[in-house]
């Protein structure tokens, strides 16, 4: 179901004819047997790229619905669902058309998603709706549309499936249930009941460093490739998927693609969202405080870097299990964060703060004070965060969040109050810690150039 491409045919791109569009040319694609909602770059270069590289692909297609922009349907169905990954190494490009993807569907197309979810052959339903959605109770949220279509599914009789959340979320799969329980809960009491007994929500550690697509990206594309990509996905050459729970309608073989199958998910995902997430929202505050743009760039800067690796001994303490090979994990993200060639952008990964420092600085902060330690690199990655929004609130920059009305509230406010407010938005549990506000406090303005 893919295939690669190191070297342009010949002639491509120069002879002044306009390259054909990307496309299967009368081939069919796999026959959808997963439904995956948020079709974005992350989707396409880790879910349809594992489903892909499969040895039973040809059984395995996807449809995928789009999240926050409809258009990216569009682009994707013009090319019959294929696309171009683009895997950037330190010392090159490879290229590889990713085929997997079968239909790409408007994400406001509930007809098409109940469709798909009554029927007995789709087994599988991925999600990659980012972590602020887990939070959202609403049925026309991604997750309300789901609810429904798994109504829809009850109503036809069409049998268990499971729902494996890729999101970066501690616990994504517990999550994951719950919300869709609070939803159908909402919609009729008897439908929760049907989703504990007939769904299965596997909990996933995701793991693929994929920046967003330029248009130099799309006319390399060309010009290697000797056809037209309008959507082309860039990513580094890592890729880690790590699952637990059950298929009670069956999975691709993921293992072939380096899927990997384990009973206890949560050391597996403290250790991505502590060390790998953990690192880069430090990164992406400090970094931008100091004038970096990207990953790359902040690693490079010594405050950055040490203040990630001081974060990064106070996680460690936490990650116990000899499996996870902490010291060798440690080492291959100092290679993967310096590629060169990768311009993974901090404004993209300064992101919604609240939901993310929540689940990658917190839990380190509070695991330390029970070890009777401070937890000070993780309550200054706290500052950090805390300084970058005060910075971009009075510079006017914008940024994204959640609970951003009630950051630039907490703003305006002063000096240890405005520390406090802004705590209370990250780790409500925190607030009344005097000593930790204190700390956090003071370290306001520690990683900012001077
Ligand atoms: C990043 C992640 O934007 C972010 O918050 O930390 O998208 C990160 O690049 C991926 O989890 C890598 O697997």
């Amino acid at each position: 179901m893919s295939e690669k491409t190191s070297a342009a045919p010949q002639g491509a791109a120069q002879t002044g004819e306009p390259l054909p569009l990307l496309g299967r040319k009368g081939v069919p694609a796999p026959p959808v047997r997963i439904v995956h909602l948020g079709l974005g770059a992350f989707h396409r270069s880790h879910q349809a790229w594992f489903t892909a590289h499969a040895s039973d692909a040809a059984e395995w297609g996807i449809a995928s619905f789009t999240g926050r922009r409809p258009d990216a349907a569009v682009t994707l169905a013009a090319q019959d669902g294929l696309y171009t990954l683009v895997e950037r190494g330190g010392d090159g490009d490879r290229f590889e058309v990713v085929g997997s993807i079968a239909e790409a569907v408007d994400g406001g197309d509930v007809a098409r998603l109940n469709g798909l979810l009554s029927s007995p052959s789709t087994a599988i339903v991925t999600l990659t709706v980012t972590e602020a959605v887990y939070e959202k109770d609403d049925a026309d949220s991604p997750l309300g549309r789901l609810v429904r279509g798994l109504a829809a599914r009850r109503d036809a009789g069409a049998g268990p499936i499971a729902v494996v959340s890729c999101d970066n979320v501690a616990g994504n799969g517990e999550v994951a249930e719950a919300a869709v329980c609070r939803i159908a809960e909402g919609i009729d009491v008897g439908l929760a009941g049907w989703v504990r007994e007939h769904v299965s929500f596997v909990g996933t550690s995701v793991d693929r460093i994929t920046p967003r697509t330029t248009p130099e990206d799309v006319a390399e594309v060309a010009a290697q490739c000797g056809y037209r990509d309008e959507s082309p996905v860039v990513a580094e050459p890592f890729a880690n998927w790590i699952l637990s729970g059950e298929f009670p309608a069956g999975r691709p073989r993921w293992e072939d693609a380096g899927a990997q199958f384990v009973d206890d998910i949560e050391p597996f995902e403290n250790r991505k969202l502590w060390l790998l997430n953990g690192a880069h929202s430090l990164l992406a505050y400090a970094g931008q405080l100091r004038g970096h743009a990207t990953v790359a760039e902040a690693l490079a800067d010594p405050e950055c870097r040490q203040a990630m690796e001081a974060f990064w001994d106070e996680a460690e303490r936490h990650l116990t299990l000899p499996e996870l090979s902490v010291p060798a994990y440690r080492q291959a993200l100092l290679d993967r964060f310096a590629n060169p060639r990768i311009a993974h952008h901090l404004a993209q990964i300064a992101a919604d703060g609240t939901t993310k420092l929540r689940m990658r600085a917190v839990p380190v902060l509070i695991a330390e004070h029970a070890d009777g330690r401070s937890g000070v690199a993780a309550a200054r990655m706290i500052a950090a965060w805390m300084d970058f929004v005060a910075a971009s609130a009075s510079s006017g920059a914008d940024f994204q969040d959640p609970l951003k009305e009630q950051i630039l509230a907490a703003v305006g406010l002063e000096g240890r109050d405005r520390t406090a407010a802004l705590l209370g938005l990250v780790a409500p549990e925190l607030v009344d810690d005097s000593p930790v506000v204190d700390r956090i406090d003071a370290l306001r303005g520690s990683l900012t150039r001077s």
